[in-house]
């Protein structure tokens, strides 16, 4: 995997071109997100850590590369969302994240999925509820990832993924548990599961329509791959989908 720092953009207009797929990472602030990148990406100062909460209100923009011996290299950008929740009780989109991340939550074409962090130990609250929800309207899957899981003993282990799923209203199977930490979850280059292989689905090449079509397709030789690009439905069975 490759990993590299883009750009931050403090508006819209300062969005990278859209040549390639996107995956929003969201979640209260503090819960993990920049050390899931790091931990991920295998680079510790990739995206900063923080103690005190960032209040910027910043897209960040990350180009990421999954190697795969068989299905290839995908590539696809990883945007770092500024953390919510500082606001008692933000009940719109818009009061979490203000009027430019809500625009491109709603209106990026290259928006694949939104990944939704929630801490093991804090669990659910009402601004996750409302972000899925709101990505579920703008028909936008949403791949629930629980961080923090070293803090969790192994009875929590298996309580905390169908908690978070009952509050969002998804399937617990479909809740990657993560640490950062201790590197649980992450997936690895060429191996099944894990944030790696959600990643690779959610970002898979789309079929073109047929009057899109460039030159005659051949037939595929991978089952692998076959089965990752004609399985969209399986991100739209998510919270939210
Ligand atoms: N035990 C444990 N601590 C973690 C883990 N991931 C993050 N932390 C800690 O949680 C705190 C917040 O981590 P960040 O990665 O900065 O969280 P963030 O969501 O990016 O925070 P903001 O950018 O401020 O919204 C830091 O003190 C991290 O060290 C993990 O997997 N296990
Ligand atoms: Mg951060």
């Amino acid at each position: 995997m490759s990993a590299e720092f883009e750009l931050s953009a403090p508006e819209l207009r300062a969005c990278p071109a859209g040549d390639r797929p996107e995956i929003a990472v969201a979640g209260r602030s503090n819960v993990g997100k920049s050390s899931l990148l790091n931990a991920f990406a295998s680079r510790r100062g990739l995206a900063r850590v923080s103690r005190t909460p960032g209040r910027t209100r910043l897209l960040n923009f990350f180009t990421i590369t999954l190697r795969h011996p068989k299905r290839g290299d995908r590539s696809f950008r990883w945007v770092d969302l500024p953390g919510y929740g500082y606001a008692a009780a933000a009940r719109s989109v818009r009061q979490q994240f203000g009027p430019m991340i809500e625009g491109y939550l709603a209106g990026r074409d290259v928006l694949r999925g939104l990944v939704l962090l929630i801490d093991s130990r804090r669990g659910v609250r009402e601004e996750d509820v409302e972000l899925v929800h709101f990505m579920g309207a703008h028909g936008v899957p949403t791949l629930v990832v629980a961080t923090k899981a070293d803090k969790l003993s192994k009875g929590e282990r298996g309580l905390v993924p169908r908690t978070i799923a009952e509050q969002l209203g998804c399937h617990s199977g479909d809740i990657v548990l993560t640490s950062a930490l201790a590197g649980d979850g992450l997936g690895d280059d060429g191996r099944r599961g894990g944030l790696a292989a959600e990643l690779a689905a959610l970002v898979a090449p789309r079929e073109p329509a047929r009057d899109e079509e460039e030159s005659p397709r051949e037939p595929a030789r991978d089952d692998n791959e076959t089965a990752l690009a004609a399985e969209p439905p399986e991100a739209e069975r998510r919270a939210g989908g």
